[in-house]
């Protein structure tokens, strides 16, 4: 059920969407990719393990750190399985699993961008594993092959901080144009994609609107630079830089907006582009040769009932879950509110090496 006093949802001329701390969703649909989980019936039975293991488990968690921390707790209280977390962005945590490919550390890799397990994949750093829980989830948000399964769903969002834009003359930004600019000058906060994976999801958004034209999407960023006032290694980031106004406008997944908002930033607006924005599938995967794999396997069948789906909300973590089982959670935005792009994850993760490398090599180093 959609609580409708909570989102504001607002068509401006520009028929872009315009989320802000009062009101509800009320837009009216746009594209629609592969929808995500719909609210739910309470009543499926969770595929999680009953008995403990005696054992322990890490896991390379990419959501928030207080997300990870839900997550991680709860999963030790239902299997007695001793759970920690080591959070790295999607970035890091490739690096990290391609540096110790020979003698792994993690066992199980939790939250990211879907892409990113691709290239993972790729790397040879995962190991299929189909949970028989998977069964539950749409083909469309895990790998065939079960290199890894998607566990929630958010889209890309414009974050703006409205007394900041104030002070500049300008009204919130509803296009991928806006963010380029004069008055944003020094003024924008996004993160570096070769160590987020919601930059990376922008710069394929912009390789969709583009046509997959390399050079028109990198001539985008080159244009949206000088406004850059910071890359930042963590895509969440940018949403505290525009809250506590050091910079006025940033692009993050819109639901770590919405977070934000619930934070406190209450000058804090999302929107969305009116050419259409990319999302996420939220995933995860067994690491090939980790140290775990039976608890690693257990997190990961528990990772996709209703049960740990709907964790999010205590960590202001709104993403849609992809258990269609799963309750939707009320401050979440529908992807059927907004126009979005033909995101193609498996093209996406098999460009990512090349595509930031020529970011870092024409625009901008990642951030140390
Ligand atoms: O949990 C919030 C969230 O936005 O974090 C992930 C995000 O990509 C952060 O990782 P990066 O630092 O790599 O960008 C998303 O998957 C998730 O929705």
């Amino acid at each position: 059920m959609q609580n409708k006093t909570l989102i504001t949802a607002t068509f401006v001329a520009t028929a872009a969407m315009v989320l802000s701390a009062c009101a509800a969703p009320t837009a009216a649909p746009a594209a629609k990719p592969a929808e995500p989980a719909k609210p739910a019936a309470a009543t499926s039975a969770p595929a999680a393990p009953a008995a403990s293991t005696g054992k322990k488990l890490t896991v390379l968690c990419t959501v928030t750190e207080e997300w990870c921390a839900v997550q991680t707790k709860a999963f030790e209280a239902k299997t007695g399985i001793k759970t920690t977390f080591v959070r790295l962005s999607s970035g890091e945590a490739a690096t990290k699993l391609r540096a110790t490919k020979s003698n792994p550390e993690y066992s199980v890799w939790w939250g990211g961008p879907a892409d990113g397990f691709v290239a993972a994949k790729q790397d040879g750093v995962l190991e299929a594993y189909k949970s028989p829980a998977a069964a539950k989830i749409s083909d469309k948000q895990k790998d065939a092959e079960g290199f890894w399964t998607g566990v929630y769903v958010g889209a890309l969002g414009i974050c703006s901080n409205q007394e900041e834009l104030k002070k500049i003359g300008m009204p919130v930004p509803t296009s991928w144009d806006d963010l380029t600019s004069d008055k944003l000058k020094g003024k924008f906060s996004i993160a570096h994609p070769a160590t987020s994976g919601t930059s990376y999801t922008t710069v394929w958004t912009q390789m969709t609107l583009n046509n997959f034209d390399e050079a028109k999407t990198l001539a985008y960023f080159k244009k949206l630079h000088p406004n850059v006032f910071q890359y930042t290694k963590s895509g969440v980031a940018p949403a505290q830089t525009v809250g506590k106004g050091e910079a006025a406008v940033g692009i993050v997944f819109s639901h770590d907006c919405v977070a934000a908002i619930d934070s406190g930033f209450k000058d804090l607006v999302v929107s969305f582009p009116k050419e259409g924005t990319g999302y996420e599938i939220g995933a995860m995967g067994l690491v090939k040769g980790g140290p775990e794999p039976v608890e690693a396997k257990l997190w990961i069948d528990w990772a996709l009932t209703p049960e740990a789906q709907e964790l999010g909300g205590q960590a202001k973590a709104y993403q849609l879950p992809t258990n269609p089982d799963a309750k939707v959670h009320p401050r979440a935005v529908k992807l059927s509110d907004i126009k979005l792009v033909e995101y193609d994850f498996d093209k996406a993760g098999k460009a990512k090496k090349d595509l930031v490398a020529k970011f870092e090599e024409q625009i901008a180093t990642q951030p140390k």
